[in-house]
């Protein structure tokens, strides 16, 4: 850019997801619940994919960097969540140091979930007072359904909506060669005092993906720090349109997935750096059966062996024979959205299913031995305290008889960008909540009311569920805890002999 001496063009920031400064925005009750829930998955020795992939590399800003990379521009990746739990480094200070190190032209920040925000505006800012020249952007699942709120705070320049590789690549071009900005699809930002949203861009043909530029990566100071855990994307998108998800607007109800061939090499090439579990985060990994199958057969007959999961819906678990090919080929656990087990409160939610499949699924996944972890979503339009109470019951025995692992027991988030959170009069929910940070699945102030129940009251019962399941999960620790200390002291040899 001009005069500027630069040695990258971007530089990529994956901020740090849990910033002590952010602390007052969740709900310490639910804390404590997560924690427990960390050290019973460890005691079960169950892969849970949320509990035990936090931290993970961040795989999205890999794969921008390839693409970037692949397009011949300069790239460098910065993982402000790793610096931090590693070593306790401050982001902001990180940054710096990368900032120092790499001179970047552009800085583009990865704005995934809401509570993020406020990280994103401390390392904007930061940024800015360090170079004021930048240019900033930021992109992600909340960036995107929030692109004008941001752009109006004035603290980055632009915003890259919906898939970013080919988009970001296109912007950092116009940036560089000092471009027309107005010919970048799927971007907003700032233009003499407006805000001006491009048109959106078209998907991705996903073949054409590079591989995530994990070799721009610290991966093996990440496995140490998470015992080799690694995400992985097979697919895009998912054709259902559940009321308080952000898939349809985001991927608009289409599926895409990658070549089973290439998912089974980046599989292979994590395993050979040292990955022990990966997870297939694809929204719905189940939708396209042969697909699904056929990256199982070839992981199956891969000369090397791994242990995974993935996120399936609740109505795949009825089919065992897919079950049982996934369980051949590694896969030990899954995450499935319940939402809800009240059937007129997942009535409400347009999820595709009724709750009478969930007996038989749950059995399913247990027989085949594929533990289930599960999230329930408490404050849906339709529910009423009977109905939380009854969801809560359920999930409280399934989790006594083992067919659910882990609960993650959430409150239902109106997120701008649902149809909850887009139009939630249309579903008789008042939203009291309209600070972006704040409306995060466990926060520390009321959210929102159902159809019957007032904010206060959701958030109560809500509350009140996750002490229950506190409680239990603390049960359940204890007794494991008591089983290993006895059979450790029946089968430890006899020293005083
Ligand atoms: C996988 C995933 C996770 C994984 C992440 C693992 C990992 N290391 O990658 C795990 C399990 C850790 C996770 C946890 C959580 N997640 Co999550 N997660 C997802 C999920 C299913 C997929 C995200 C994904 O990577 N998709 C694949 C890639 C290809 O898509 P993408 O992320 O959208 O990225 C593309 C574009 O967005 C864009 N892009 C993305 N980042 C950037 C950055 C820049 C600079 C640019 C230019 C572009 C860009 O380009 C990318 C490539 O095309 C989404 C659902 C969804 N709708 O996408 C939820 C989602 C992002 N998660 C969500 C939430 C709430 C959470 C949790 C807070 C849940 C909880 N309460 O515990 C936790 C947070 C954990 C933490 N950080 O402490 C919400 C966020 C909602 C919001 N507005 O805040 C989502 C949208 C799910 C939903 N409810 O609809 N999550
Ligand atoms: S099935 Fe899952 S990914 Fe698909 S729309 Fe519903 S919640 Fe979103």
């Amino acid at each position: 850019m001009g005069a500027r001496e630069t040695a990258t063009d971007v530089l990529l920031v994956q901020p740090a997801i849990r910033h002590p400064q952010d602390a007052h925005l969740h709900n310490r009750a639910f804390n404590r619940y997560f924690c427990r829930m960390r050290r019973l998955a460890a005691a079960m020795a169950f892969n849970s994919l949320v509990t035990s992939a936090v931290p993970s590399p961040p795989t999205t800003m890999l794969s921008l960097a390839a693409y970037l990379r692949a397009q011949r521009i300069r790239v460098a990746v910065a993982d402000l969540n790793l610096s931090f739990l590693a070593d306790g480094t401050a982001p902001e200070t990180e940054l710096i140091t990368c900032l120092e190190r790499d001179r970047p032209t552009i800085l583009a920040i990865g704005a995934m979930e809401s509570y993020l925000l406020e990280a994103v505006y401390r390392l904007a800012r930061t940024a800015r007072d360090y170079d004021p020249g930048l240019y900033i952007v930021v992109g992600g699942v909340n960036a995107t359904a929030i692109d004008a709120a941001i752009l109006k705070t004035g603290k980055v320049d632009a915003v890259v909506r919906g898939e970013g590789e080919e988009t970001l690549t296109e912007l950092c071009r116009t940036v560089l060669e000092r471009g027309d900005l107005r010919k970048v699809g799927g971007i907003s930002f700032r233009h003499e005092g407006q805000i001006v949203r491009n048109p959106d861009r078209p998907f991705l043909d996903l073949a054409n993906l590079p591989l995530p530029a994990r070799d721009l990566y610290p991966l093996a100071r990440m496995y140490a720090l998470n015992g080799g855990v690694d995400a992985v994307y097979g697919s895009r998108g998912c054709p259902a349109a559940c009321l308080f998800c952000h898939g349809p607007n985001f991927w608009k109800r289409q599926w895409r997935g990658r070549p089973p061939g290439q998912v089974v090499r980046e599989l292979g090439d994590i395993v050979t750096q040292g990955c022990r579990v990966a997870f297939l985060y694809d929204m719905n990994f189940g939708h396209h059966r042969a697909w699904a199958l056929e990256i199982a057969r070839q992981i199956e007959q891969a000369p090397w062996h791994l242990t995974w999961g993935c996120e399936l819906r609740a109505d795949h678990l009825l089919d065992r024979a897919f079950l049982e090919a996934l369980y051949r080929a590694g896969c030990r656990s899954v995450f499935v959205g319940l939402e809800s087990i009240d059937p007129h409160t997942l009535a409400g939610i347009d999820k595709g299913y009724t709750c009478d499949v969930l007996e038989t699924a749950l059995t399913n996944a247990a027989r085949v031995g594929i533990g289930v972890e599960a999230t329930v979503l408490i404050g849906l339009p339709e529910d009423t305290a009977a109905s939380i109470r009854h969801t809560t019951d359920a999930v409280l025995d399934l989790f006594h008889d083992g067919r659910l692992k882990l609960v993650h027991y959430f409150l239902c988030v109106p997120w701008v960008g649902t149809a909850l959170g887009d139009c939630p009069e249309d579903y008789g929910l008042e939203v009291v909540c309209r600070n972006h940070a704040n409306l995060i699945t466990a926060p520390s102030i009321p959210l929102a009311s159902t159809r019957r129940l007032a904010p206060d009251a959701v958030y109560a019962l809500w509350e009140e569920g996750v002490e229950r399941l506190d409680a239990a999960v603390k049960q359940k620790l204890m007794l494991i805890r008591m089983k290993q200390s006895f059979i450790t002291e029946v089968t430890e040899p006899c020293h005083s002999a």
